[in-house]
């Protein structure tokens, strides 16, 4: 942090009614009295109106709504002031012109005022993600899950886990120190392992629901398998509504992946149609080949549909790869009824719809139990799965380790694990770090 007060439009790109302009630092509050020409701060905290004037030459910029904000009670921890103007563009430049020219002011930098509220204690780094993710969900389970995490949802699991971490490495520096007093050791060790084991048992748990998580927050992927003809298209363009797909007598007509992303009780879905299964005649269906395989094998469900006219097309459908999900769809029934070969199917008519309305319930519910709806405080990223994991085998450690000063060391390891995942490291960790650059003697 460089010190200067920093500001910036907060709200979007583009004309809309009210624009709005942040600024945050040590002169947030004399470019608020400059700009409004106020003999003195308002009350915190609440709007006010105001005729903004650019303070070097005296015109007239806007008639605004402004705000201000002291700190430590702000977003960034800082001093803020907020300006509510008309949202054209010409009012907008003129604001931040008006700004730039005040001492130590300067435009912020792509998430900077998120970083001062990290850096001022506001934010841990998962509400920092949850944030971001809150900006772009684009589903209301995305929405539940990053307003959760953006509030502190997983902050404070992983706040309660660093305080029992640092219980129970209390516990084994005392069996350390006091080695000599014969029963202080044997009890202090117990119970520093007894806490290990309880917190281990809950780390392990909440990692269950790391895909789940992390599902939801990148979105789930269907993908649409069969032979040639069998309706694979036809199904992705009633999902989508519209022709996003070509539709053909044509065997190997589709030769690439084609997606549509849809909103699936809130869930974000992506479908894909793929080319048809068979060996293929030219080079280029066979990529196409090659890429249906390809997202066979990463799907999260996957949809196999075979044509009920066509009984040798089950076979290719059920020996699709991949090892995600499978419902089996028989398409085309408004040909005849056709043969019923398995219990689990949906038999559905891309072309009337008929049966429809189920598969995609299914799909949804599918998803659903993938993806969970956003409730619960899980892992959203692989970096929470990858600290956590790092954390989860230094404790598993701790019971091995045999010495109390290497127990105590697994303790340290597992809460540094903590601390990355957080941005919380300690102190003394930092210390520990700068201090080994230097050499001995400086
Ligand atoms: N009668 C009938 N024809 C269908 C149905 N679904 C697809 N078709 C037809 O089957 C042919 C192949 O469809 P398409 O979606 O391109 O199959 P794909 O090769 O698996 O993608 C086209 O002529 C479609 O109009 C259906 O449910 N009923
Ligand atoms: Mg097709």
């Amino acid at each position: 942090m460089d010190g200067a007060t920093i500001f910036a439009r907060a709200s979007g790109p583009g004309t809309g009614a009210v624009a709005i302009v942040r600024v945050s630092g040590l002169e947030a509050g004399a470019a608020l009295t400059s700009l409004c020409a106020f003999s003195s701060l308002p009350s915190a905290r609440r709007l006010n109106l105001a005729l903004l004037r650019d303070s070097a030459t005296g015109e007239r910029l806007d008639q605004a709504l402004v705000a201000w904000f002291p700190a430590p009670h702000s977003y960034t921890g800082e001093d803020m002031a907020e300006f509510q103007v008309h949202g054209g563009r010409a009012v907008v430049d003129g604001v931040l012109s008006a700004l730039a020219a005040l001492p130590d002011c300067r435009p912020a930098e792509a998430g900077e005022f998120t970083r001062r509220a990290f850096l001022n204690g506001r934010l841990d780094l998962t509400a920092v993600e949850g944030i971001a993710d809150l900006i772009d969900a684009q589903t209301a389970a995305q929405r539940r899950q990053a307003l959760s995490q953006a509030s502190g949802g997983l902050a404070s699991i992983y706040e309660r886990w660093r305080g029992a971490l640092l219980d129970s490495a209390a516990q084994f520096e005392a069996a350390i120190d006091f080695s000599d007093e014969a029963d202080v050791p044997a009890a202090a060790l117990e119970e520093g392992s007894r806490r290990i084991a309880v917190l281990a048992r809950e780390i392990r748990q909440h990692l269950e629901g790391a895909r789940r998580g992390e599902r939801l927050r990148d979105g789930l992927m269907v993908t649409i398998l069969g032979a040639p003809n069998v309706g694979k298209s036809s199904l992705l363009n009633w999902f989508a509504g519209r022709d996003a797909a070509i539709v053909a007598e044509t065997a190997g007509t589709t030769r690439d992946v084609v997606e549509v992303q849809m909103d699936l009780d809130g869930l974000p879905v992506t479908i894909a149609d793929t080319a048809g299964l068979r060996s293929a005649g030219d080079a280029v269906e066979a990529e196409g080949v090659r890429r249906a395989t390809a997202r066979a094998v990463t799907a999260d469900i996957r949809l196999l549909v075979w044509d009920a006219t066509r009984p040798e097309t089950l076979s290719v459908a059920l020996a699709a790869s991949g090892s995600a999900p499978a419902l089996v769809v028989r398409n085309k029934c408004d040909l005849g009824p056709g043969p019923s070969v398995l219990d689990d199917e949906f038999a559905v008519s891309a072309r009337t719809g008929t049966g429809m309305a189920a598969l995609i319930e299914r799909v949804a519910a599918e998803a659903a139990v993938l993806a969970g709806d956003g409730s619960e405080s899980v892992p959203t990223r692989l970096r929470h799965r990858i600290a956590l994991e790092s954390c989860l085998s230094a404790l598993d450690r701790v019971e091995g380790a045999g010495l109390p000063e290497l127990q105590a060391e697994e303790v340290r390891l597992a809460l540094h694990s903590l601390g990355r995942l957080t941005g919380r490291v300690d102190v003394e960790e930092v210390l520990d770090r700068i201090f080994a650059g230097f050499c001995i003697g400086k």
